[in-house]
């Protein structure tokens, strides 16, 4: 059978039995002829050009193993809400760490990167953010990201890993409440972010934000424009389920008066033993 050589030989995507890694992993069908797909958690029955591991990315010979043979890497992997130290030291920092090394022993040349909006999450509300504004983390989760980004960050000016830190939004079916009018990431346009950043010719280190089309806006991808990402939903037609009021940082509550809303509350957290 004549078929038809797919952009990837093979890419790996972490964190595949999750939320935004079921939303990909099909979508990843169409870019390579091999999908492997990893996650601590089941992964169900593998589809024909799927190969499925189960690894925990704090186990730095498992991960050794799982990025031998890869074009690139989509990172979801990991702890995605703020948690006790001792669980993201594993997940996030430890993992990461894995997967990067791994990445340098087995020449991958690009790595998609899941950070997220709680990297920056304790600047206000009024503020409205570009690629090099500074990293506010709002939570140990939010710091576990920045490392990530300055993990990656070290890998590219070292060793010529390329990668994408995207700074996700709000990716959910829906947003679920004011906040995510404005941190709002469709599925759709989540998908079109990580094709941009896994085929775009060359991308160095970029931060990209992660938002559909959304009538307010906290963050500008001027600098990331390169990577060809427009947006096509949002947020407005889930407006009139949450009442309208305008940015503000004179509040009371610091959960509305900064970006990473409820995160900024947190209480750093030790493994309940
Ligand atoms: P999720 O929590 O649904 O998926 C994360 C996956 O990572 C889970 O399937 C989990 O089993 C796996 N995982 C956790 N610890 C692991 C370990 N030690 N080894 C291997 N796998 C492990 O989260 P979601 O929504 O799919 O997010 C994906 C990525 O995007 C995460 O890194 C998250 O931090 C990031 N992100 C997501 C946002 C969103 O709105 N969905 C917003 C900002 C960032
Ligand atoms: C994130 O980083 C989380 O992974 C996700 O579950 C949401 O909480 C999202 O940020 C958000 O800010 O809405």
């Amino acid at each position: 059978m004549n078929q038809t050589r797919k952009p990837f030989r093979r890419l790996l995507l972490t964190g595949a039995a999750g939320n935004l890694g079921c939303q990909l992993r099909s979508a990843l069908a169409n870019w390579a002829d091999t999908v492997r797909v990893s996650d601590i958690a089941a992964l169900g029955e593998p589809a024909p050009h799927e190969e499925t591991n189960v690894v925990d990315l704090s186990d730095r010979e498992a991960v050794m193993h799982l990025v031998e043979g890869v074009d690139a890497i989509v990172h979801l992997g990991g702890i995605s809400i703020d948690a006790p130290f001792d669980d993201l030291i594993e997940a996030n920092i430890r993992g990461t760490y894995n997967l990067y090394e791994a990445a340098r022993k087995h020449g991958v040349k690009r790595v998609v990167f899941a950070s997220s909006n709680h990297a920056i999450g304790f600047h206000p509300v009024t503020d409205v953010l570009d690629a090099d504004s500074p990293q506010r983390p709002d939570s140990l989760y939010g710091v576990t990201k920045c490392f990530g980004e300055s993990l990656s960050r070290y890998y590219y000016d070292r060793f010529g890993i390329e990668t994408v830190c995207l700074r996700i939004g709000s990716s959910f079916e829906e947003p679920k409440n004011p906040r995510m009018l404005v941190t709002y990431l469709s599925y759709r346009d989540f998908i079109e972010l990580v094709r941009c950043s896994l085929f775009t010719n060359r991308v160095g280190h970029v931060v990209a934000y992660g938002a559909s089309n959304n009538p307010v806006k906290w963050w500008d991808n001027t600098k990331a424009a390169f990577l060809g990402f427009n947006p096509r939903d949002s947020s407005v037609q889930f407006a009139e389920r949450f009442p309208a009021s305008a940015p503000t940082d004179d509040h009371d509550d610091p959960a509305q008066r900064f970006q990473g809303g409820p995160f900024v509350l947190g209480e750093p957290m030790e493994r309940s033993r």
